[in-house]
Order: C-alpha cells, then structure tokens, then sequence
C-alpha cells in the first residue's frame, strides 16, 4: 500500500511547495479547520483511502502581516487555536503517528536576550503588534510536547522567520512585507504614483524562501524526533530599506519612493540562531534572497492580476 502525507493549507505559501504524489490536500472550503467535527471527518475519510497515512504536515493557519495581526487580533487568536489544537488532537486519534506543526518567530518574547534560540519561547510577552496570534501559536507547542510526553507520539514543531515566495498572499493592507511591497510597486510602477512603503525602514528582519521551508519541514517530517522546536532561518537580517532597494531593482521601477512614517514598523529586530538545523544540515544551501526575490517578482508579473490579494 502506498504510504501519503497530508499537509494541510496545501494552497497557501507554503503547502502549495508540497508537489508530487507523496502529498494529499484539502481546501478550507472542503474541511474548515476550526471545526473539530471537519477535522475529524477528514481524518476518517483519509482512513478509508487506498493508501496509509503517513504523517501530517500542519501549515494551515490565519496569517497576515503587522497590518493584518494588528487588525484582526481576535481572528487570528480563535483561527488558529482551533485549527491546532482540532488537527493535533484528530491527528493523535486517527493513529498519526509522524506530524510537523508550524510555529512563526514572532512567538518568542519582545524583551529577550538576542538572539532567539529554540529554549527561549516562554520567557516573556511576545510583542504587541502580533501578541493575539503568537500566544495562539504558543500552544501549539505546549501541545506538541505534552502529546510526545503522554502519548509517544512523533509530533514537532518548526519555527520559521518571514517566509516569502510565488503564490504568496499579496494583500497589500493584510499580508507580509514582501508581497505587500512587490504588488505596491507594480501599482506604483504602472500609475505613475508613488511607492508608499510603511514604518521608518530601520527595522530588520530575517527572510526564508517558501521552497527552502518546504524541503526543510519534509525533512523534519522525516528526521527529526525532539520536543524542542527547530528554527528555521538564514539568520541573515536585512533592513527594511535594503529590502525596498532590491524591490525597487528587481521591478524596474524608476518613480519614487515615499515613506509613511505613520504607519507601523512593528518589532525592531527577532534575529534568530539557526546552529539547530546549520548542525543537523551542514550542507543545506539557503536560496539567497536576491534569488529569491527575482522568482518570486517573475512569478507575480506572470501571473498577475490572478494572484491571492
Ligand atoms: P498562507 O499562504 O496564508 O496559507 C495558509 C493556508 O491555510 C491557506 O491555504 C488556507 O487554505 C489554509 N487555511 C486558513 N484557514 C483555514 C481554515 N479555517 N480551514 C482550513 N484551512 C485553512 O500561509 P503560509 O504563509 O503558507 O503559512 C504557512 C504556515 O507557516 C502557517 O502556519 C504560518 O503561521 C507559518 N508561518 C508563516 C510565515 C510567513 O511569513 N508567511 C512566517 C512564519 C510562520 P485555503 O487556501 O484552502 O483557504
Ligand atoms: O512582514 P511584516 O508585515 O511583519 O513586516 P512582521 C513588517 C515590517 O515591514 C515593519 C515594514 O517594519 C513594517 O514597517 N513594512 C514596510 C511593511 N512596508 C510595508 C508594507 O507595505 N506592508 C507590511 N506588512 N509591512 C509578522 C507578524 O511580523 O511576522 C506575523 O506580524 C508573522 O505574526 C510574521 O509572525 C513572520 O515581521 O513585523
């Protein structure tokens, strides 16, 4: 019997990487993740394919940028709560054994000792901006482990920094830096107007190509059995300013570029220590991000105006 993989959120950012037929996916318009009893029937349909199921990939979740965190703080504290704590605990009783749940940096504490390890999760509040949501994905964790800890089950989770990439959501109220400022200047770029970037372009952050989170939580899927998350990171921090810059090279644009000082620059740095997985994949080659870029600006021109937005 053929063995599958289910990743849920299997349209999204990440989950569309997962290609080939390892892979099985839902939309959320087939099974709503918040609610137990899709969760459940998704698990026992699974139960009755022509193939064994081996393991869970859980992407599925809300996800926006500081815009979207800062607006729909209760949204995104109930969607994810409930689509973890429904995924895992189905997961558990449909005999799952293997199961990957994602986690984000933006869980770790504002005020802690830099850089951001693996141990350093719980030590304090996460920042305001995005508190609703990180505290949601907190539990995921408290989840993981107490199930490894009473069930002996394979479950873990990855801890991505700011992932970029083709098929993003490029929502330019809502959704993550990079594809908010892609598809801004593209408008700017084709009307003539300014490109309006947020914040005061100081702060930094840390970018991971979706390809690379995708091959690296297949491989945690596959090898990786602690409870201590893994960090999944350059650790290679860029400013916002730096990265308008390869933006604005990468689009060709030549009008100008307008800072709205009003508008949010959220936490100032969350630089991670990626020597987890740098020591347990030694040879792993990161996409550079200008690399990165570049496909991901190919990708947004090719497929434009159908693109999530
Ligand atoms: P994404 O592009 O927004 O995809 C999320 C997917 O979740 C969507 O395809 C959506 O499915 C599904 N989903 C949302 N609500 C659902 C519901 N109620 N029921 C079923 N499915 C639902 O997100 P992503 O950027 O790939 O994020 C993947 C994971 O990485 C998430 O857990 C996120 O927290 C984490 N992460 C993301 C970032 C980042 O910068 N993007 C950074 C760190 C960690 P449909 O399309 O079918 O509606
Ligand atoms: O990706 P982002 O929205 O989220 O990046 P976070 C925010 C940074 O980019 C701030 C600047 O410094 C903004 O001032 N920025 C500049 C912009 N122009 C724009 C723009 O047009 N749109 C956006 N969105 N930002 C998120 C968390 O934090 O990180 C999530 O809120 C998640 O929960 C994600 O964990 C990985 O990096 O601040």
């Amino acid at each position: 019997m053929s063995k599958k993989i289910v990743v849920t959120g299997g349209n999204g950012l990440v989950g569309s990487q997962f290609e080939g037929n390892d892979y099985i996916k839902y939309s959320s318009k087939l099974f709503d993740l918040r609610n137990t009893n899709h969760v459940d029937s998704m698990f026992r349909k699974l139960q009755y394919e022509p193939f064994r199921l081996d393991g869970v990939i859980h992407t599925a979740a809300k996800v926006g940028g500081v815009g979207g965190n800062m607006k729909y703080k209760g949204e995104f504290f109930y969607d994810n709560i409930m689509m973890n704590t429904n995924v895992i605990e189905s997961a558990r009783k449909h005999n799952v054994k293997n199961l990957v749940c994602f986690l984000s940096t933006c869980v770790f504490p504002d005020d802690v000792e830099y850089p951001l390890t693996e141990k350093k999760i719980h030590l304090g509040p996460p920042h305001k901006s995005n508190d609703a949501y990180a505290y949601a994905k907190r539990m995921g964790d408290i989840q993981i482990r107490a199930y490894r800890e009473q069930y002996g089950l394979n479950y873990k989770s990855v801890i991505p920094t700011n992932i970029y990439g083709p098929n993003d959501n490029f929502d330019v109220e809502n959704g993550h830096v990079l594809p908010s400022l892609i598809h801004k200047c593209f408008i700017a770029r084709e009307s003539g107007n300014d490109f309006e970037v947020w914040g005061s372009g100081k702060p930094l952050r840390e970018f991971i190509f979706n390809k690379d989170v995708a091959e690296l939580s297949r491989w945690v899927l596959d090898n990786y059995n602690e409870d201590e998350p893994i960090i999944l990171s350059t650790s290679e921090e860029i400013s916002i300013k730096d990265l308008v810059g390869i933006v604005v090279d990468e689009m060709n644009y030549k009008g100008k570029v307008k800072w709205l000082s009003d508008k949010p620059d959220g936490q100032f740095r969350k630089p991670s220590d990626n020597s987890k997985i740098k020591n347990l994949l030694p040879k792993y080659k990161f996409t550079p991000i200008e690399d990165g870029i570049r496909e991901t600006v190919k990708w947004f021109e090719d497929n434009y105006p159908n693109i999530r937005k």
